[in-house]
């Protein structure tokens, strides 16, 4: 499904993200960069150490959640990856709503300070941090269509959804948002 705000696409696969040729592809990041399973794990075993190497240099704070880092993609094809932190589900009254948006919108602007034109986003919080689908994807996608109407970049942004249910949630959600 495939959708155009200000002649920009956002557009939704089921797949997996690291075999995604876009300029940057966002990593689905814990705080302490730490590493993990889920995307973060197929990331970092796609992309090689490098990564991992570069954020421990760069951010050895970490990055708080409800934003994003910044590092290069070493044997990715893309050139950036974003490490992006998002909120574990705690009910829905702990600012999730809010941080999963930040978390979206650090990487948006990322990309457009970093000169990428297309970016590929996993549904940040939705697997180990448990953020239920539905909502999730609400806030994944109003998030980007704001965005993309107040900036015009990138020129593609595209979710990568890694099984039909989740691919079923977003189409539900954009066709309710672009109706
Ligand atoms: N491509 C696309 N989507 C995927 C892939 C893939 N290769 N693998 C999993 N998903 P998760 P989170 C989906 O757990 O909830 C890590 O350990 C998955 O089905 O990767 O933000 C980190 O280090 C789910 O819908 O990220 C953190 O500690 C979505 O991607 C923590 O997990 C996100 O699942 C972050 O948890």
């Amino acid at each position: 499904m495939r959708v155009e705000i200000k002649s920009c696409h956002l557009e939704l696969h089921q797949g997996n993200i690291t075999a995604q040729a876009v300029d940057a592809i966002v990593n689905a990041a814990n705080s302490r960069l730490a590493g993990g399973g889920g995307v973060d794990g197929a990331i970092h075993r796609a992309g090689g150490p490098t990564i991992m190497e570069e954020t421990g240099r760069l951010y050895p704070d970490g990055c708080p959640t409800g934003s994003a880092v910044i590092t290069d993609a070493g044997n990715l094809s893309a050139k950036h990856v974003l490490h992006a932190v998002g909120p574990v589900w705690g009910g829905g009254n702990r600012g999730e709503a809010e941080l999963l948006a930040g978390a979206y919108r650090t990487c948006l602007r990322l990309a457009a300070r970093h000169d990428c034109q297309s970016v590929a986003f996993p549904a940040l919080s939705t697997g180990a941090y448990r953020y239920p689908i539905d909502q999730a994807s609400r806030v994944a996608l109003r998030t980007t269509i704001d965005f993309l109407q107040q900036h015009a970049a990138p020129q593609l942004v595209r979710f990568v959804l890694f099984d039909a249910g989740a691919y079923g949630a977003f189409a539900a959600a954009l066709e309710e948002l672009v109706r």
